[in-house]
């Protein structure tokens, strides 16, 4: 094996070392009582010491100076609030894409176009500045990625957002109306009536948190009494145009593709409010929702409000669905507080991990619609295997050969298990053995997914495991760990361990996709902006005390050496970029006014402010363009 540690003692080839025995008892001993917590916090001091870690084997990952990647990874950033784009294997960072947070990078959250789709007050101030993005997953046509959009949650503000795929920008960010906690997210597949639609029209979202509904100050003591809405998305306008409340909370989400079912993993089935509640109960959930009839209700208008918001809430808890045959909803129980709910590629199965219980949870789709057709007693009935895979495991990524990778938080492993011999064990065959191997990461693994396997194409080449900690991997930084994220090959009977790179803290969730089914713009068209200057517009003119500057830019100038405003004017630049040239960006910055953006080739951006500081300000070029680069600046003079 390539990571083996060199420091433990009683190492045997799966990785069952001391160390990670000694994790494995903490978290169980943790689990009975009060240490819990503790115990799911992670690797402590018993890690390995600094470069004691064996290298990886290297080449079988690495690209050649020049030489591009096989798959685009896009990944969550968590509270960085931002996306990201590497490439894979290399693990090269390509681009980092602002989509809660301000980024003068690019000037996110500074233009004026940025703001209005990340959302302004009265004032023009961004209604909020911080975001914590935790799952990114793209848009769906037969079963698998058709490069229109990517889809990323704000936990903190329960946003949704959209990027297109085209720019790599993100478009359009909608909040839930009523929702706290908004963690999962999954687009759906297909439509699960009409034929014709074979792809994403709707976007999934779990909400984790209870709130009192509405949340206006009623309720404040009384818990039992909040609740929790999953809501759909309309891919296309971005609205939201259902919800549906159920008992319990939501985590992750996944959806069939046959479009008729989403899920979502619920570790609070208890419904409580502090954390000896929420693991009081042996058993939590997977709850599905059948889409299509939710659907049907929203058009009967059966349907409630909350508060001010008018989007129809059809109810989704228990007491409302005891006929499975009208239900809307059906609660699976599945092992304790489970963490990760993940469709096998073939279409049958979703998988719910414990968290709390060695296990992994395999519901059988075509079982769930037949218990929504009143052909199956208990929800329970739709469970078709549930082997021991380890302690602490979360989320399950698909090779397409009926193998299931599940990263192991507390055993810091990722375990590889057959669907089938699961399946069998069930059953009651003996012989059968779903764990075929397991492999060492570093460490505590969060999210793990596979090239393709969130489709159809599943490939079974690569594994992306996405460890919380890093420890002694890299460098030390000061007290601010990166992560690791830890590229495995998955085309042999083992697992092989093939590279360490860092990841900028935190990124939750990814996605692995095949160069081919991207495809990019590499430049704008000017025409797809109706602000665009041109030499016939361009120049300042005035309406009261508004100034519009309509500026260009072409390397190495701005179209105006000189641009004169009064003080107490309200500035707007208008920048376009005429040059044409892929790459060829420019920066805009003027100090004092706190501007800072760049303009792409044909692309326009503006930017509006208050000139209310008297002077002469360079506004010059931040974007390396040029060999002139540096004398491409402008006076920008404020009089008196
Ligand atoms: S979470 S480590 Cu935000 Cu997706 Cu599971
Ligand atoms: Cu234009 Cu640098
Ligand atoms: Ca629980």
């Amino acid at each position: 094996m390539a990571n083996d540690n060199s420091n433990n003692k009683d190492h045997k080839p799966s990785g069952d070392s001391g160390r990670r025995s000694f994790l494995g008892k903490t978290a169980l001993a943790g689990l009975a009582g009060a240490g819990a917590v503790i115990g799911l916090s992670g690797c402590k001091d018993d890690a390995p010491k600094a470069g004691k870690a064996a290298p990886a084997s290297a080449a079988a990952h690495e690209k050649a100076p020049g030489q591009l990647d096989d798959y685009y990874h896009f990944s969550s950033g968590g509270h960085s609030g931002e996306a990201r784009i590497l490439g894979l294997p290399s693990g090269r960072t390509l681009r980092r894409i602002p989509v809660f947070n301000i980024d003068p990078m690019v000037g996110w959250g500074i233009t004026n176009e940025s703001k209005a789709i990340m959302g302004t007050r009265a004032d023009g101030s961004l209604k909020y500045t911080t975001g914590d993005t935790h799952h990114v997953h793209g848009s769906y046509k037969d079963g698998t990625y058709d490069s229109r959009w990517l889809f990323v949650n704000d936990k903190i503000h329960s946003r949704l957002a959209r990027i297109r795929m085209d720019t790599m920008e993100c478009d359009k960010i909608v909040e839930l109306p009523n929702v706290a906690g908004f963690h999962g997210v999954f687009p759906d597949k297909r439509d699960p009536v009409d034929p014709a639609i074979n792809y994403t029209t709707r976007v999934f979202c779990g909400a984790e948190f209870h709130i009192p509904l509405p949340n206006d100050g009623r309720d404040l003591d009384d818990p039992a009494k909040w609740g929790a809405l999953f809501s759909c998305v309309n891919a296309a306008t971005m609205e939201v145009v259902w919800q549906c409340r159920v008992d319990g909370n939501m985590d992750l989400v996944a959806t069939s593709y046959d479009g008729k079912l989403a899920a979502s993993n619920q570790y609070n089935a208890e419904n409580a409010p502090d954390l000896a509640g929420m693991m009081a109960a042996e058993r939590d959930g997977c709850l599905f929702f059948h889409v299509e009839r939710i659907e049907a209700l929203v058009k009967q208008g059966k349907f409630t409000t909350i508060g001010d918001s008018k989007v129809p809430v059809v109810d989704g808890r228990k007491a409302a669905n005891e006929d499975p045959k009208t239900a809307v909803t059906c609660y699976v129980p599945v092992g304790k507080n489970p963490h990760g709910v993940n469709a096998s590629p073939d279409g049958k199965y979703f998988v719910c991990s414990g968290k709390l219980s060695p296990t992994a949870t395999v519901i059988d789709l075509a079982l769930v619609l037949k218990w929504f057709d009143g052909g199956l007693k208990e929800p329970r009935d739709t469970v078709v295997a549930e082997p021991e895979i380890g302690l602490g495991p979360l989320h399950t990524a698909f090779d397409g050969k009926g193998n299931a990778y599940t990263s192991l938080f507390l055993d810091s492993q990722i375990v590889k298990w057959n669907l089938d011999q699961a399946i069998a064990q069930f059953k009651g065959d003996k012989a059968a053995k779903p764990v075929l191997d397991k492999i060492d990461v570093h460490y505590q693994p969060g999210h793990g997914y596979s090239s393709m396997g969130e489709t159809k194409e599943a490939d079974g080449k690569y594994f992306n495991s996405g460890n919380k900690f890093s420890k002694d991997r890299f460098l030390p930084v000061g007290p601010l760990h990166c992560e690791t994220e830890q590229l495995l090959d998955l085309s042999g009977a083992k697992m092989v361990l093939l590279s360490d790179h860092t990841a900028y803290p935190e990124p939750h969730d990814g996605i692995i996709v095949r160069r081919d089914r991207v495809k990019t713009t590499q430049v704008h068209t000017m025409a797809d902006f109706p602000n665009a200057v041109s030499a016939e517009t361009a120049g300042v003119e005035r309406k009261g005390n508004k100034a519009h500057v309509r500026l260009m830019s072409q390397a190495p100038n701005f179209s105006m050496p000189i641009i004169k405003v009064k003080r107490g004017d309200e500035v707007t630049i208008t920048l376009t970029n005429h040059d044409k040239v892929e790459d060829l960006t420019h920066g805009c910055a003027i100090p004092t006014y706190n501007i800072n953006f760049i303009v792409n080739p044909q692309e326009t951006k503006s930017v509006t402010f208050k000139a209310d500081h008297v002077g002469a300000y360079w506004m010059y070029c931040t974007h390396f363009c040029h060999a002139l680069h540096l004398e491409m600046r402008s006076r920008f003079l404020v009089e008196a």
